[in-house]
Formats: C-alpha cells, sequence, structure tokens
C-alpha cells in the first residue's frame, strides 16, 4: 500500500493514477475514516470516479507520500509518523525550499527524499481532480537511509504510469522549481491574473530583473551554479508563457481563501538573504504584499 498524506489536488493525481486498490489517504486526526471519492479528469480520455480508502489503524505503508501546503506540512508529519514503521521511506511533494529541510532536520534517521514535479493539477470543485497537463517527477534522498531507498521508490511511484526520474542531487531542481514560483506566483497572487497576463503587466515589468539579480546572488551564496539574472528571468517568462492560461496554486490559494506558500518561496529567498547578509528588496516587498492579500 502506498499511503499518501494531503488529499489535495496532487494527492488526488497520484492517488488516481495508482493502479486500483493500490493508493489509501491517511486520515486525519479526528476526521472520518470514510473513503474519499472524486471525479479524476486524465489528460486524455474521459474522466472517470476513483474511490480512495483511508489507511487503516491496522496497515503499515511500504512508501509515504506527502502532498501536503509546505505550511502544514510539520504539523501533518508529527500526527501521522507515530503511526507509520520507522524504515518507510517518506516523500516529500512541497514546493518552495525551506519545509523539506525542516522535516529532514526533525526526523534525520528516517528515509526522507524530496520531489520536484512539473505535473499540473488543479481541483476546479472539491470532488473534481484534474491532470491539467503530462510533465515529470525528480525523486531524490534527503537523508542518508533514504539513498539506498531511492531505486524501488522510483519504481513505485512508476506504478502510477506518470513519468519519474531518480536524481541523486534534488536540491539544484528544487532551485529551478523555486525560481519558476518565485517569478510568476506572487504577480499573479498580486494581480489576480493567469499566468500569461503578468509578461504585459507594468508591475512584472518593473521588477522582474532586479527580483532575478537578487535570486542570482542568493544562488550563488548557497553554493548552487551561478546562472546570469538574465537567464533566469528567461526561464520565468517561458514558464509563464507555456502555462499561460493557469491559475498559479499561489493565485488559487487567495481565491480559494487559503494561506499561500509565499514564506517558502519569496519569504524563504528574504531569510536565506538574511542569513548570507544579501539584500533582498524585491523578495520582501513581494513578500509582504501578498502577506497582506490574506488579511
Ligand atoms: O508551479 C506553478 C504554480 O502554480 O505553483 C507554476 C509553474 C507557476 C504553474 O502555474
Amino acid at each position: 500500500m502506498i499511503a499518501i498524506l494531503g488529499a489535495g489536488s496532487l494527492g488526488r493525481l497520484w492517488a488516481a493514477s495508482l493502479p486500483p486498490g493500490r493508493a489509501a489517504f491517511v486520515p486525519r486526526p479526528g476526521a472520518s475514516s470514510d473513503s474519499i471519492p472524486y471525479q479524476f479528469h486524465p489528460v486524455s480520455g474521459e474522466a472517470f470516479s476513483v474511490d480512495i480508502p483511508q489507511l487503516g489503524s491496522d496497515e503499515t505503508p511500504e512508501l509515504l507520500l506527502v502532498t501536503t501546503k509546505a505550511g502544514d506540512t510539520l504539523d501533518a508529519l508529527h500526527s501521522a509518523l507515530p503511526n507509520i514503521p520507522a524504515n518507510t521511506p517518506v516523500v516529500l511533494f512541497q514546493n518552495g525550499l525551506g519545509s523539506q529541510q525542516q522535516v529532514a532536520d526533525t526526523w534525520p534517521g528516517r528515509p526522507i527524499l524530496a520531489a520536484s514535479t512539473t505535473e499540473g493539477a488543479n481541483r476546479p470543485a472539491p470532488d473534481v481532480a484534474v491532470h491539467a497537463g503530462k510533465g515529470a517527477t525528480w525523486v531524490g534522498a534527503l537523508t542518508r537511509t533514504a539513498e539506498s531507498r531511492l531505486p524501488s521508490v522510483v519504481d513505485q511511484l512508476s506504478e502510477s504510469g506518470l513519468t519519474v526520474h531518480a536524481e541523486t542531487d534534488i536540491l539544484p531542481r528544487l532551485w529551478q522549481k523555486l525560481v519558476i514560483n518565485a517569478g510568476i506566483n506572487p504577480f499573479t497572487a498580486l494581480l489576480d491574473c493567469p499566468n500569461g497576463e503578468i509578461l504585459e503587466a507594468p508591475l512584472f515589468r518593473q521588477w522582474i530583473t532586479p527580483l532575478c539579480e537578487e535570486i542570482a546572488s542568493l544562488m550563488a551564496g548557497a553554493g548552487q551554479d551561478r546562472i546570469p539574472p538574465d537567464e533566469l528571468r528567461g526561464n520565468i517568462e517561458t514558464v509563464a508563457r507555456s502555462t499561460a492560461t493557469n491559475t498559479s496554486s499561489m493565485r488559487a490559494d487567495i481565491l480559494a481563501g487559503r494561506r499561500t506558500e509565499i514564506e517558502y518561496i519569496n519569504g524563504y529567498l528574504v531569510r536565506l538573504g538574511d542569513t548570507l547578509d544579501i539584500a533582498t528588496p524585491v523578495n520582501r516587498m513581494l513578500t509582504e504584499r501578498v502577506q497582506l492579500l490574506n488579511h
């Protein structure tokens, strides 16, 4: 059994893609133990109904996928892990950076892995999950004991039919995605527009170059490869164009009245700048302005 903690759009994508009977959601403390039925819309072909059971208290999963929001992850794992064997690999799917390290530091003896995915998933209604775009998922070890588990974790995830790759060094992948999210998500939330519309907006055009300069300095300071700011900007604009009609996860959070992941995206970059003594006025301005949207 593959257990999934977090029944949002990404958790529902994995649950519906794994072979029938292979996935179960980890019940939330105090929530009902009923199965979770929903409609799943694959990228191509007809929508179908799935009904995913919740993990029974006597079941020991082979693998735990964690698809909670970055800010909910530590609390969710504090509740769930006492019932999960200490040698069960835990794969973290959170956006941004910061939460993965918190988990690895809290449970250094467990096999903890991180995944970076470009699969597109959304949830237009509570009981509807949509696989909006095919992508790929890279998985790599965060703790020492996870290293030997990587090949079998990739095999288990591949049972879904989604594209999964093993990555020896996952941090550069998490950084690549962080750069894209830091350059797209806050602008879509502040402008309340789909990804493609930020490109012509004065707010984006004014701040994207200084933002990319900050990020390039932070990456070099954090020991990542130095990527010229223009190249970072090009990568951000390419993704904004290729996902032009998408609502970003941050805009979706604001529209649904949920807390955003800003603390793990631009907010993470601000904290890193404080540690490295690198000024981050643009990341700070974007973080503060998005935080105001939540009030
Ligand atoms: O990952 C995304 C997100 O919305 O969080 C992007 C790449 C911006 C696509 O919407």
